[in-house]
């Protein structure tokens, strides 16, 4: 990658201005109103309404904290598979992965085969933000890829679809490793599919050529290796029902907010 990335396309300003605009839209030219107390009350008991679903939209859709270029550390070290062994990931991985597909399917109006070319040239976003591993480690790496919300909105996503299910290229002890996140992870503003990282194509120990970001979440949710993401009403359907490789390993929660 030769081009400089450019920052995340939605900043943390960015979100919280338009919030304040929105609460700011409420309270303007309301005086003859206001000197109404049944209508302030009103006003007061709307206004609680509103802190509660905010808050509880703030709670799953604030941004991740972004880091600093200097905070970047040497290298985001490679954990769970560092080289998948399956015939068909070590064949693409032969050729610089110049074969390799993302399929986007299940609950979708147009089910599309993506080129890995056509994801790099899509729109990026870039963000440097610390991944947190349940194991105890964490490191800063600056991560750049299509938004997800992108790819969904090519495929243009069943308002049937309540999960995206991630299916890997790398086989572990049991059984493939998959992932599954819900539509409010899957269309936050940081949440992606990378293809680089610290300014170079994705290394294969990170998850080449194509990784999932899902910033709010541990380590164990950003599947690596996707070649397959599913639109699902339901996550207990698929594989194990745990919704990943770790939940039904190992008993890992489901849902990994951090
Ligand atoms: N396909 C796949 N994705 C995976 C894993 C894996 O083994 N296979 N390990 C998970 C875990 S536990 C972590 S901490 C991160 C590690 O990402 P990294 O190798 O880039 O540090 O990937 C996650 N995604
Ligand atoms: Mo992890």
């Amino acid at each position: 990658m030769t081009d400089k990335a450019p920052s995340s396309i939605l900043t943390r300003r960015a979100l919280v201005g338009s919030l304040g605009l929105a609460a700011g839209g409420l309270l303007t030219g309301c005086d003859a109103l206001n000197a109404n107390p049944g209508w302030r009350e009103t006003l007061r008991l709307a206004e609680t309404g509103n802190m509660v679903v905010q808050r509880a939209m703030l709670g799953r859709e604030a941004l991740a904290r972004e880091y600093a270029p200097r905070d970047i550390g040497r290298s985001v070290p490679a954990n769970g598979t560092r080289i998948p062994a399956d015939s068909d990931y070590t064949r693409q991985a032969a050729t610089g992965f110049a074969d390799w597909t993302l399929a986007i399917d299940g609950l979708v109006e147009k089910p599309t085969r993506f080129a890995l070319g056509q994801i790099r040239s899509m729109p990026r976003q870039t963000q440097i933000t610390r991944h947190d591993c349940v194991e105890g480690w964490s490191a800063i790496g600056q991560w750049t890829g299509v938004n997800l919300s992108v790819l969904l909105d090519t495929v243009a996503v069943k308002p049937s679809a309540r999960y995206l299910v991630f299916h890997c290229a790398d086989t572990l002890r049991a059984g493939p490793y998959y992932e599954s996140i819900d539509m409010i992870d899957a269309r936050h503003p940081q949440t992606m599919m990378a293809w680089a990282l610290n300014g170079e194509l994705l290394p294969i120990g990170n998850g080449a050529p194509l990784r999932l970001r899902v910033e709010r979440q541990l380590g164990y949710k950003h599947a690596k290796y996707v070649r397959r993401i599913e639109a699902v009403a339901d996550y207990r359907l698929s594989y194990g029902g745990g919704g990943g490789y770790w939940e039904d390993a190992a008993d890992y929660e489901w849902y990994a907010g951090i």
